[in-house]
């Protein structure tokens, strides 16, 4: 029998990739067809995403495939949480693909706890409040652009989106969903208590699939365009779902850390938290691949490094980076990296500099300072998070997991090991792909379940101990 092959369509808010995977004598392959950038856009005094390039660079990858006749069985795609767009009757996108990290959203959680207090809304949903989550997105479209509400007849994010463009077919699923903040954590579906109160349109919001699902089949004009059909499976669709999932640890002792824009720290848990205790320590309940919760917490993570680099103009290797933030390194002004001044500043280094001057500590002046300071803050910010995982459940965990693209910064790795004390292992860096993967090929019953997929991530990719 000729051996399946599986597309996943992985979309960050720094970079996407379209990677081919199989499994060959037990263990999963890979290939990488294509890679691409994504950034912020500037557009009408907002920050956009620019979808039609997005779409492009999809079209482009399924090129690749056809070019180098590796014809996948299926398309997965997953992309960042929270955001979305509106489409009309004619199924036109309603207004700019405002992108969360834009300052829509300043005031709106006021708005939304005027109708429902934030302590019961935790209650509902458990979802960490994030000022960009899509309740808040949403209540800036009605208090700012009504009209685009009013007309609106779906509500589709990101990756629902582009399996649209794609297949024609217009359908939700649940662990985005949970992103949005407007699903129940207990029901597993939309909280239509919730969407009533604060008089969102309830039928623009459509079925919950669960990943697994199919979508459809490539529309005939998008055949002609890559020269193949294949199904798209909804894999879990919210990249952190993906990457939970490919964990390369079955047991209940480890942390994972998904590290890449967003630093994600957390536990897999089978029953959702929404006390009141959790809500303080701002964790939340993430819906996962078959109904477990992703109980972690945002951390700002190395988006403050990326905007350093840009800053920076890219002078320096990563290897570079690493030796002047341990040059840097008797530097000892700490940033809470998860302050909202750190979300969309103009300038990440004047950011950082504001903020220890505000706190009254010194002010980072060279390349290796602010190196060393951000480093330091973000892995002091990993020992608090992991302190706080174990005081929550009560828990002792010696292991953390990173994974993601993060997972090969060597400097951080080393600090994380240092501060929090425990063994920290390093990868897959392909993790949300992976998870991506492996959800098309559990619907091809490649594996019997979920702990035999994820040991044979284990076993086909180097997950490497960091030596402190
Ligand atoms: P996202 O999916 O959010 O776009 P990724 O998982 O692709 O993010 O991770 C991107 C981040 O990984 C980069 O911002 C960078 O900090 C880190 N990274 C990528 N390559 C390397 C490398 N060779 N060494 C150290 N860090 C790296
Ligand atoms: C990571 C991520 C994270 C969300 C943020 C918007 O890419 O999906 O889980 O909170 O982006």
């Amino acid at each position: 029998k000729e051996k399946a092959h599986y597309l996943a369509i992985d979309i960050g808010a720094s970079s996407g990739r379209c990677i081919l995977g199989w499994i060959e004598n037990g263990k999963i392959r890979i290939e990488e067809l294509y890679r691409f950038e994504n950034c912020l856009e500037e557009t009408d005094g907002h920050l956009c995403w620019n979808l039609a390039r997005l779409f492009h660079e999809v079209i482009t990858g399924l090129q690749r495939c056809k070019q180098l006749n590796r014809i996948p069985l299926s398309i997965g795609i997953d992309t960042w949480g929270v955001d979305f767009v509106l489409l009309d009757q004619a199924d036109k996108v309603l207004g700019n693909t405002i992108a969360y990290r834009d300052g829509r959203t300043q005031g709106m959680d006021a708005e939304v706890y005027k109708i429902i207090k934030e302590e019961e809304l935790y209650q509902h949903n458990g979802i960490q409040k994030q000022l960009f989550n899509s309740i808040y997105q949403l209540m800036a479209v009605q208090k700012q652009e009504p009209d685009l509400l009013n007309n609106a007849r779906s509500f589709l994010m990101i990756p629902e989106y582009l399996n649209f463009l794609l297949t024609g077919e217009k359908k939700n699923e649940y662990t985005n969903a949970t992103t949005t903040q407007l699903v129940n954590a207990e029901t597993q579906d939309w909280d239509d208590d919730l969407i009533a109160r604060l008089g969102l349109p309830r039928e623009i919001f459509g079925k919950l699939h669960m990943p697994k699902s199919s979508v459809g089949y490539l529309l005939p004009e998008i055949q002609k365009i890559v020269g193949f059909d294949a199904e798209v499976l909804l894999p879990a669709t919210h990249d952190t779902g993906s990457a939970v999932l490919a964990v390369p640890a079955n047991d209940d002792h480890s942390i994972y850390l998904s590290s890449g824009t967003w630093s994600l720290m957390g536990i897999e848990r089978l029953i959702p938290d929404c006390t009141e205790k959790s809500r303080q320590h701002n964790f939340t309940n993430e819906g996962g691949y078959h109904y477990r919760y992703r109980y972690l917490k945002n951390i700002m993570g190395l988006w403050m490094m990326q905007s350093i680099r840009k800053e920076f103009k890219h002078a320096y290797s990563f290897t570079e980076l690493y030796t002047l933030a341990g040059i840097g390194s008797y530097f000892s002004s700490v940033v809470d990296v998860n302050d909202s001044s750190f979300l969309a500043p103009k300038n990440m280094i004047n950011a950082v500099q504001d903020y220890c001057e505000k706190t009254g500590q010194e002010k980072p002046e060279t390349e290796c300072e602010l190196l060393y300071c951000v480093y330091n803050s973000l892995a002091k910010c990993y020992a608090d998070t992991v302190a706080e995982i174990e005081e929550v459940t009560g828990k002792v965990y010696p292991r953390i997991h990173v994974v993601g693209g993060g997972c090969q910064d060597s400097f951080l790795n080393k600090l994380t090991a240092e501060y929090t004390g425990k063994e920290v292992y390093a990868g897959p860096v392909e993790a949300t792909t992976l998870g991506n993967l492996v959800a098309q090929m559990l619907k091809n019953n490649e594996f019997a379940d979920l702990v035999a997929a994820r040991e044979t991530i284990a076993r086909s990719f180097n997950v490497k101990k960091v030596q402190v």
